[in-house]
């Protein structure tokens, strides 16, 4: 690990927050060490709303969590566990979106999961060569065909890892994607929909009623911004949202968020765009989690 996440002034005691890299996927370790290195070039006082961002959050970041093998991926679920155990907030850093799986496994069951992403990742069993990269650990790992990057939400609800679920900005996925995600109660809301007429207020309206009183979680995939403006990810899909309208959702979620990631940011040379859009995300998240 380079530089550790802005606010990485305080002892694991005095953190409200406590930050964590999961090194999944090729340049992960880059992508994260990016993130971490551009929250120290972001002003914390948002001029517009004359807020400090980080007027609440104490970030403690324990670096990256090992993962030598597949299995390994149990010890994002252990981390998750013992950070809520001290009653603070998991903020994890991705690597590839399967991460957010095995955080989620140590949650409560009757989390709201709000998933910012372009991709329905509601299939059964996926995996052409770009997922194999994306969920590479080793040389030798054998990526599992059924749970993996494109994957991991379909098995998040078959084991009921949370009581309900909204993908906000979606433009990516088929037809058997959609009727699953009607039959199972996950709410799909398009970018196309979010960027019409009135649209945006509509969302907000419905991930503030989805979430009053309730416990979330909320895992950012970088690649619901338009790749105009998030270029370094790994599937960039056009028609997608502006970093306006992710605050605005974020400011409608009306529960406690209990858990956060922010995924698949994948670094590109000589262009720091992404890492200082998600590292700025990450303050508008962490402005409403503490
Ligand atoms: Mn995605």
């Amino acid at each position: 690990m380079g530089r550790p996440l802005i606010t990485n002034i305080y002892s694991r005691e005095e953190s409200n927050v406590i930050a964590f890299g999961v090194i999944l996927g090729r340049k992960a370790a880059e992508s994260v060490n990016a993130i971490r290195e551009a929250s120290w070039f972001i002003e914390v006082f948002d001029i517009a709303s004359k807020r400090n961002l980080l007027e609440r959050a104490r970030v403690y970041d324990i670096g990256d969590i090992k993962l030598t093998s597949y299995d390994d991926l149990e010890n994002v679920t252990k981390t998750t566990s013992s950070i809520l155990s001290e009653g603070k907030l998991p903020l994890m850093l991705g690597g590839g979106h399967l991460a957010t799986y095995h955080a989620l496994k140590a949650m409560p069951k009757d989390v709201i999961l709000l998933v910012f992403d372009a991709h329905c990742d509601l299939r059964e069993s996926y995996m052409d060569e770009k997922i194999v990269e994306l969920d590479y650990i080793n040389e030798s790992t054998m990526i599992d065909k059924k749970l993996n990057d494109a994957t991991w939400l379909r098995w998040a609800s078959e084991e009921k890892m949370f009581k309900k679920a909204a993908v906000i900005g979606v433009r990516s996925g088929d037809e058997e994607q959609l009727v699953y995600a009607k039959k199972n109660g996950i709410l799909l809301i398009t970018s196309e929909k979010l960027l019409s007429r009135n649209g945006l207020n509509a969302a907000a309206k419905i991930l503030s009623n989805l979430t009053k009183g309730r416990k979330v979680y909320l895992s950012l995939d970088i690649d619901v911004f338009d790749p105009s403006i998030a270029p370094a990810v790994d599937h960039p899909e056009p028609l997608g949202i502006s970093f306006r309208e992710f605050t605005k959702l974020i400011k409608s979620i009306k529960g406690r968020i209990v858990g956060c990631d922010v995924v698949c940011l994948r670094k590109i040379p000589d262009n720091e765009v992404t890492e200082f859009l998600a590292a700025r995300a990450i303050f508008e998240i962490l402005y409403y989690a503490t």
